[in-house]
C-alpha cells in the first residue's frame, strides 16, 4: 500500500501526526493509498524549509527561474502518460480528459507562464524632474491550497507564477486527490529542484491547511475551492494582512437565444454541463432556453445527454466517468431528491448508473441527469451541486433572461448561444460573472483574467494578474539634476 508522505525541503516523509487518511479510487471504491495527515509542526517544518530557500531562489535573476519553469515543463512532458493515468485513478475521470485537460494543461501552465514572464517589463513613469521605477519583488513564502476537481492542473497554476516571480511556496493539495501533487515533488527531485523552495503537506483542510492560514510567516494565499471554505480563508487570513486570491464555486448558467444554432448549442451546453462529470467550477449548470424554442432544444440536448458514454475511466472510449466520492454522489443525489419535492420532474438520468464493468461495481456514477420544471429560485437551480445534474428552464425574454441568469449569489462564469454575435457580447455585458462566453464554453487563454464575482470569489488569476499577485509592487522615485 502506498503511503503517500510530505514533501519538505526536497524529501519525503510522513507527518509526526502518525494519522493517515484513506486514499479511495471513486471509480472502484478500492483503497489505493495512505495520505499523511499533517499538523502544524510539519507546516511549521515546510515554512522552515521555504525560508531558508528563500534568499538564494529570490536572488537568481529572472531568466534563471524562467529556466527553471522550461526544465519543469519538460519532465512533466516526459511523465504525461503517468500524470494522466495517476489522475484519472485518483479523480475517476476518463482517461481521455485527464490526457487532454490534466495533464496538457499542467504542462502548459509552465510553458506560459515562462514565456509570459519572459516578455514583462518593468513600468516607467517619467516626471519632468524625476523617474519612477516600478519594481514586482518577490512575496515571500506563499500558501497554495487547491481542490480535487482538477488537481495537478489547479495547483500547477499557482505554482508556475508563484515561482517565476521569485516566492517559495508550501502547498496543500486536496485530501481527496494527493496522487499528482506527490508524483509532482518526485518529478522536481529527479531534476534536482533546489530544495525547500516548493514543499508540500498533504491532510485534512481543519489540521493541514488552517495552519497555512494562520502562519505569521505565509504572507499570502492563494485558494481555490468551495464558498464555505473560501469564508474560512477569507476571515482568517484578513486580520493578519495577507494577500488574498479566492477562486470560489459557481451556479454557471447557458442561456440559449431565440436565434441559436440548436444542434450546435445543444452540444455547447450538454458539454458545459457534464465535463468531468459536472464537477468544474466552470460547468454550466442551469440552462435557460427561450420558450419559442424550447421543445425543440429541449429534445437535441436529451439527444447530446443520452449519448454521453459513462463508464469505467480506464476505458478509451468512455466519455464521463464516476464523481469524487461516495459521500459526494450521495450529496448529488439528496439534490435530485429534493428537485422532485421542489416540483421539478426528471427529463433524464437521476439514478445511479449500474456499469458492466465488475470493477466498478462499487464505483460513485449517477447518469447524467436533467430536471425541468424547477423555479429559478429554487434551492435547486439556486445551490452548487457540483455533479452531473443541470436545471433546465425557459424564459419570455431577454430582459427575464438576464435577470434569472443574475438571480443567484454567484458569479462565476456563463455561456449565451446566439448567431448575432454582436447581440452575444451585449448580452454577456449585462451578466454578474467574471467570464461569459458566447457560442463557446471553456475556450481559454491564459493571458486573460480568470476569476469571479460575488460570491465566486476575490482576485483575478491569469497573465499578468497571477504575476501581480505572487508579487509586491514597488515605486523607486529618483530625482533628477
Ligand atoms: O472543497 P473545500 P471540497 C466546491 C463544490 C464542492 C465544495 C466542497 O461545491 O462540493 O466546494 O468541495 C482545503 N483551512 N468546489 O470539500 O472543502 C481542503 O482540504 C484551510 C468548487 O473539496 O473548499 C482542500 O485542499 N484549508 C471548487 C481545499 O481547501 C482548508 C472546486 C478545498 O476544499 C480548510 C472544488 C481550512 N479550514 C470544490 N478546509 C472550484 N471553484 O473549482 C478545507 N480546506
Amino acid at each position: 500500500m502506498d503511503k503517500i508522505e510530505n514533501f519538505i525541503d526536497g524529501e519525503f516523509l510522513l507527518s509526526s501526526s502518525g494519522q493517515f487518511i484513506d486514499n479511495i479510487n471513486p471509480a472502484t471504491g478500492q483503497l489505493i493509498g495512505k495520505i499523511t495527515n499533517s499538523n502544524s509542526q510539519d507546516i511549521q517544518n515546510a515554512v522552515n524549509a521555504a525560508n531558508r530557500a528563500l534568499k538564494s531562489w529570490s536572488s537568481l535573476k529572472i531568466v534563471e527561474r524562467i529556466a527553471w519553469l522550461n526544465k519543469i515543463a519538460d519532465a512533466l512532458e516526459s511523465k504525461k502518460e503517468l500524470i494522466a493515468q495517476t489522475e484519472s485513478m485518483d479523480t475517476g475521470k476518463p482517461i481521455s480528459l485527464a490526457r487532454r485537460v490534466d495533464a496538457n494543461r499542467s504542462i502548459t501552465n509552465f510553458r506560459f507562464f515562462a514565456e509570459f514572464a519572459a516578455k514583462q517589463n518593468d513600468m516607467q513613469f517619467d516626471m519632468d524632474d524625476a523617474i519612477n521605477y516600478v519594481h514586482r519583488k518577490p512575496i515571500g513564502v506563499v500558501g497554495l491550497i487547491t481542490p480535487w476537481n482538477l488537481p495537478l492542473y489547479l495547483l500547477t497554476w499557482k505554482i508556475a507564477p508563484a515561482l517565476v516571480m521569485g516566492n517559495t511556496i508550501v502547498a496543500k493539495p486536496s485530501e481527496l486527490t494527493p496522487l499528482t501533487a506527490n508524483l509532482f515533488a518526485s518529478i522536481l527531485q529527479e531534476i534536482d529542484f533546489p530544495k525547500g523552495v516548493f514543499n508540500i503537506v498533504h491532510g485534512l483542510g481543519p489540521s493541514a491547511g488552517q495552519p497555512i492560514l494562520e502562519h505569521p510567516e505565509i504572507k499570502a494565499i492563494s485558494f481555490t475551492g468551495g464558498t464555505e471554505t473560501g469564508r474560512i480563508v477569507a476571515k482568517t487570513a484578513a486580520p493578519l494582512f495577507k494577500k488574498l486570491s479566492l477562486e470560489l464555486g459557481g451556479k454557471n448558467a447557458t442561456i440559449i437565444l431565440d436565434d441559436a444554432d440548436l444542434p450546435t448549442a445543444a452540444k455547447g451546453a450538454a458539454k458545459a454541463g457534464f465535463t468531468n462529470s459536472g464537477q468544474v467550477c466552470l460547468c454550466g449548470s442551469r440552462i435557460l432556453v427561450d420558450q419559442s424554442i424550447a421543445a425543440e432544444f429541449t429534445d437535441l440536448l436529451l439527444k447530446e445527454v443520452n449519448s454521453i458514454k459513462l463508464g469505467d475511466p480506464q476505458n478509451e472510449e468512455t466519455e464521463m466517468g464516476s464523481v469524487i466520492s461516495m459521500q459526494h454522489l450521495e450529496k448529488v443525489e439528496s439534490y435530485v431528491e429534493l428537485a422532485k419535492q421542489e416540483g421539478g420532474s426528471i427529463l433524464t438520468g437521476g439514478k445511479r448508473a449500474s456499469l458492466t464493468s465488475q470493477q466498478n461495481a462499487d464505483g460513485a456514477f449517477l447518469e447524467p441527469t436533467v430536471i425541468g420544471g424547477l423555479d429559478i429560485n429554487s434551492r435547486t437551480a439556486t445551490e452548487e451541486i457540483f455533479g452531473p445534474v443541470i436545471t433546465l428552464h425557459t424564459f419570455e425574454n431577454q430582459e427575464q433572461a438576464i435577470e434569472m441568469t443574475n438571480s443567484t449569489e454567484y458569479g462565476l462564469a456563463g455561456s449565451v448561444w446566439t448567431t448575432d454575435l454582436e447581440r452575444g457580447r451585449n448580452f454577456a455585458e449585462k451578466i454578474e460573472t467574471g467570464i461569459m462566453w458566447v457560442n463557446t464554453w471553456l475556450h481559454r487563454d491564459l493571458r486573460t483574467p480568470f476569476g469571479g464575482v460575488k460570491n465566486s470569489g476575490v482576485g483575478r488569476e491569469g497573465g499578468q494578474w497571477s504575476l501581480s499577485f505572487f508579487s509586491e509592487m514597488t515605486n523607486i522615485c529618483v530625482k533628477q539634476d
